[in-house]
C-alpha cells in the first residue's frame, strides 16, 4: 500500500478497563435521554478516530475492525475528506438540489456512472441512507415495468424502513412487532454454500429460485429481484459461482429489473469497486451508501437511463438527498480510493487475513466456515464437529476482544458470525495485532 501518514498513533493501548469511567457516565446519561431501542455494540464513547484506531473518552485506543459497519474505508477522518467538508461547509451547507442545484451532485452522478459496472447510459439519484436508496430502486423498478412484485432472499438485509423491513429477512431485532409490512414481497432461498446440500452449484441454486418465482409469482407480475452480491448483516454469505449470473440473465430476458444492493459491498470493500464485478454481473440498478462518502451520510442509486428516466419530474427526491457537504466528501473519498488503490488494498487484506483464519479453524475446531471477499471476511462459529450455530461463543469472543481493545462486529441470521470490516487504510501491523487478539481469545474460549 502507498504509505499513509496518520494523525493518531496506530496502536492498541488501554489505560482503563472497558468501559472506562467517562464512558460509564455517558452510558448513565444516555439511558435517561436516548431511546432504549437504539443499541450500541460497544459501550465506549468515541473522542477521536483515525486510520485503524478509535480513541475513547477515557483515552483508550482501540483497533477498529468494523469501520462503523463498512463505512470508513478511507478512515474516519481522512485529511482530504475533512478538508473537502470544511471547504464546502464554509460556502454553503445546503440549498436543496430540488430548489437550487449545484455542481457537486452532478459530479457525483458522473463519477458513479463511470465507476459502476457496465458501459450503458446511466442515471443517478442521491439520497441519505441505504434504506432510502433501496426504497427508491424499488419505486423506479415498479414504475418502469408497470409490475409490483419484488423478490428478496433468505438472510437478506436491506434496511429498517417499512418497505425495507419487508425485504429484510431476519425478524429479531429488525422486524419483530413492527408490522404490518409492505405487500408484494416474496422471499426466495439464497445460495449459501456452507449450509446448502453438498455439491449444489450456483446454477442449480438459481434454478431452484427460478422455478419458485415462475410458480409462485410469474415474470409478468415481477418488477424486480433485489440481492446483495455478498450478503452483509445475514452473515457475509458469498453465493456459489454462477448463482448471481443465472438470476441476472433470467431477469434480463423477462424484463425483471435486477437490483444489486451494494450498500455494504460497494466502493473497494470486496477488492473491486463493486462486488458485482467478481461475477461479471451488470445490474440494472445498483444501490450504494456507506463507503461512498468517508463517513458523511450519502446514498445513491445508479442504473439504466431508460429505467430511471421513465419517472416523471418530481417523482424522486427529498430535502437533503445529495447534500452538498456529503457530495464534497464523496468526491474527496473517491479520489483517495483511487490514489491509494484501495481495491488492491482490500485484496492485500484478504491475502493477509484468510490464511490466518484457516489456520485458526484447523486449530480450534469451532470455525465451520471462513468466507468473504477482499476486506469483507467472516468466520462462522459452530459447535465442534457439527454445523450447529454457536451464538453464545460468538458473543463471548466479541466481548472478550473488546476488553482487550479490539472492536469486532458480529452478524448472521443465527448470530454466530464474526465479521472483519477493517478500514482499508489500516496498517499491516495494526491489522496483525487485531487478528492475534482474535486468535488468542478464540483459543482461550475453546480450550
Ligand atoms: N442494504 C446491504 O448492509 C445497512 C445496518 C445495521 P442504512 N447495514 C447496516 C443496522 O442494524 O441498522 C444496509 C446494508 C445493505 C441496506 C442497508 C441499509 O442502509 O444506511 O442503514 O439505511
Amino acid at each position: 500500500m502507498t504509505p499513509i501518514s496518520y494523525r493518531l498513533p496506530q496502536q492498541r493501548n488501554l489505560v482503563t478497563s472497558l468501559p472506562g469511567p467517562r464512558s460509564a457516565a455517558l452510558t448513565t446519561r444516555r439511558k435517561a435521554a436516548v431511546a432504549a431501542g437504539v443499541g450500541s455494540s460497544v459501550p465506549v464513547y468515541v473522542a477521536d478516530a483515525d486510520g485503524g484506531v478509535i480513541v475513547d473518552v477515557d483515552g483508550n485506543s482501540l483497533i477498529d475492525l468494523g469501520s462503523g459497519i463498512a463505512v470508513t474505508s478511507v478512515g474516519a477522518s481522512h485529511p482530504a475528506v475533512a478538508a473537502a467538508v470544511a471547504e464546502q461547509a464554509a460556502h454553503f451547507t445546503h440549498t436543496c438540489f430540488m430548489v437550487t442545484p449545484y455542481e457537486g451532485y452532478v459530479r457525483v452522478a458522473e463519477e458513479l456512472a463511470a465507476l459502476t459496472p457496465g458501459q450503458h447510459d446511466k442515471r443517478t439519484v442521491l439520497f441519505n441512507s441505504g434504506a432510502e436508496a433501496v426504497e427508491n430502486a424499488i419505486k423506479v423498478a415498479r414504475l418502469a415495468t408497470g409490475k409490483t412484485a419484488v423478490v428478496a432472499f433468505d438472510h437478506a438485509y436491506h434496511g429498517r424502513t417499512n418497505l425495507t423491513m419487508a425485504l429484510t429477512a431476519k425478524s429479531m431485532p429488525y422486524k419483530a412487532n413492527f408490522g404490518p409490512f409492505a405487500p408484494e414481497v416474496y422471499r426466495m432461498p439464497m445460495s449459501y454454500p456452507y449450509r446448502d446440500e453438498a455439491g449444489l452449484t450456483g446454477e442449480q441454486a438459481a434454478q431452484r429460485v427460478i422455478s419458485r418465482m415462475e410458480a409462485q409469482i410469474g415474470a409478468d407480475s415481477l418488477a424486480a429481484i433485489i440481492i446483495e452480491p455478498v450478503q452483509g448483516e445475514g452473515g457475509f454469505i458469498v453465493p456459489a459461482p454462477g448463482f448471481l449470473g443465472t438470476l441476472a440473465e433470467w431477469a434480463r430476458q423477462r424484463e425483471v429489473v435486477f437490483i444489486a444492493d451494494e450498500v455494504q459491498t460497494g466502493f473497494a470493500r470486496t477488492g473491486a469497486w463493486f462486488a458485482s464485478e467478481h461475477e461479471d454481473i451488470v445490474p440494472d440498478i445498483i444501490t450504494m451508501a456507506k463507503g461512498i462518502a468517508g463517513g458523511m451520510p450519502l446514498a445513491a442509486i445508479t442504473g439504466r437511463a431508460d429505467l430511471l428516466d421513465e419517472v416523471h419530474p418530481g417523482g424522486l427526491g427529498g430535502t437533503y438527498g445529495g447534500n452538498p457537504v456529503a457530495c464534497a466528501a464523496a468526491l474527496a473519498t473517491l479520489d483517495v480510493m483511487r490514489e491509494l488503490d484501495l481495491p488492491a488494498r482490500a485484496r492485500e487484506i484478504e491475502a493477509a487475513v484468510m490464511p490466518k483464519l484457516h489456520a485458526l479453524a484447523a486449530e480450534t475446531g469451532v470455525i465451520g466456515d471462513v468466507r468473504g471477499r477482499g476486506a469483507m471476511i467472516a468466520i462462522e462459529l459452530v459447535r465442534p464437529g457439527t454445523s450447529e450455530p454457536d451464538p453464545v461463543l460468538t458473543k463471548a469472543v466479541a466481548a472478550e476482544a473488546l476488553s482487550r481493545g479490539v472492536v469486532l462486529l458480529t452478524c448472521g441470521t443465527y448470530g454466530n458470525v464474526i465479521r472483519l470490516l477493517p478500514p482499508l487504510v489500516i496498517s499491516d501491523e495494526l491489522l496483525a495485532d487485531g487478528l492475534s487478539v482474535l486468535a488468542d481469545v478464540l483459543r482461550e474460549q475453546t480450550r
